[in-house]
């Protein structure tokens, strides 16, 4: 399964804006998946990386195969949202089931954007979408600890479930997101997780839409984002949703000197992508054959037999070893026999623990 990321935040704060930005990024390589469905309000989105095409260059295949995330842009999300007013309550359920939220916060003064309140406050404008989520996952918990009360009378094992959905209920009440919650969350907490896929359990990259003419000095905002972001251990990243999207207008070269004009380093897009990465604790490896060269992604900590079940869920089954070279290494000799020449090739077995930037042949049998 690909990252899921759910795009949130007030109305007029350049959500769509984004989005299309990411839509763009997607149809320029959309050749390469040409059996996914997409749907209207999802990007997917290629994974920019180096020693991908690097390995594709060095193994002479001309397709390289990027890892994707995908992205959805739902409805604005106005006061009342959890109530089910306006598109509110199924826009919540779509990123119910996404894995990391990106909150786009208006930090651009443009008066000819109508903005929900008179003006952009970060501070309340970051609140205002945050009730709305605790107050969903306030529903979401109320409704279950109704059928646990039920359910416990004939299953008296079932009381530490009630007991815990009712701490649950009690931390939301007090206004506070469950990600706060998250360090000393337990087996059950889990499992509640699992099934009710909180909103506010949801680990946040906090985006700020700086205008234009900020991008160079330090915007004010950014201050108040972060530290609010630090309190719920969330990351920040700036970007310009309209100067990226009309960078998309111009020629790949030309968008390096543009950027270099604007005062930034890094499209916010390769921000997001990274912070999504760190964030969600996610590391790639890679895979070729005579045609292509592919990256994948998996969760640090993963063993080999669950990286080959990202390709395959035969490969994870009739895992047997995985020969396993680390980028660099693969780049120093430049091909599998010279590393394995060289005595690099390290056979591994299904305790391996798979490495950022591991090119890996997987041997398996069905
Ligand atoms: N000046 C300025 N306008 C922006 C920026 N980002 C978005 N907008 C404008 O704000 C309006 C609302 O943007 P949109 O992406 O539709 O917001 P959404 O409601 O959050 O999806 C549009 O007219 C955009 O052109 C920005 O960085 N600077
Ligand atoms: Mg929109």
């Amino acid at each position: 399964m690909p990252l899921q990321i759910g795009i949130i935040g007030l109305p007029n704060v350049g959500k769509s804006t984004l989005f299309n930005v990411l839509t763009q990024a997607q149809n320029a390589e959309v050749a390469n998946y040409p059996f996914c469905t997409i749907a209207p309000n999802q990007a997917v989105v290629p994974v920019p990386d180096e020693r991908l095409d690097k390995l594709a260059e060095l193994v002479g295949v001309d397709k390289s195969i990027k890892t994707t995330i995908e992205f959805w842009d739902v409805a604005g999300l106005v006061k009342g949202a959890s109530q089910g007013e306006g598109l509110g309550n199924q826009f919540l359920s779509t990123i119910r089931n996404t894995d990391a939220l990106l909150h786009v916060v208006r930090c651009f003064e443009d008066p000819n954007v109508v903005h929900i309140s008179d003006k952009p406050d970060p501070r309340e404008d970051i609140e205002i979408v945050q009730v709305e989520l605790v107050l969903s996952d306030l529903e979401q918990i109320t409704k279950k600890i109704e059928k646990l009360s039920r359910q416990v009378k004939g299953d008296k094992n079932l009381s530490a479930n009630l007991e815990k959905a009712k701490q649950i209920q009690e931390h939301l009440q007090s206004g506070d997101p469950l990600s706060i919650l998250r360090e000393s969350s337990d087996q059950i907490f889990k499992s509640l997780e699992q099934e009710l896929r909180f909103l506010t359990a949801k680990p946040v990259i906090y985006t700020a839409n700086i205008g234009e003419d900020h991008l160079s000095t330090e915007h004010p905002a950014l201050a108040v984002i972060r530290e609010i972001a630090k309190k719920e251990g969330a990351e920040v990243v700036q970007i310009s949703a309209q100067l990226e999207s009309d960078m998309n207008l111009l020629e790949d070269d030309e968008k390096l000197d543009y950027l270099a004009l604007s005062g930034i380093e890094a499209s916010g897009l390769d921000q997001i992508i990274q912070s999504g990465y760190r964030t969600l604790n996610l590391i790639s490896f890679f895979t070729y054959n005579d045609q292509e060269a592919r990256a994948w992604t998996v969760s640090k900590g993963a063993k080999a037999p669950e990286a080959a079940g990202q390709i395959h869920t035969d490969f994870q089954k009739g895992f047997i070893k995985a020969e396993v070279i680390p980028f660099a290494v693969f780049a120093e000799y430049g091909s599998t026999a010279a590393a394995k020449e060289a005595g690099k090739l390290q056979i591994e077995g299904k305790d391996y623990i798979v490495q950022d930037g591991d090119v890996i042949y997987f041997r398996f049998n069905v």
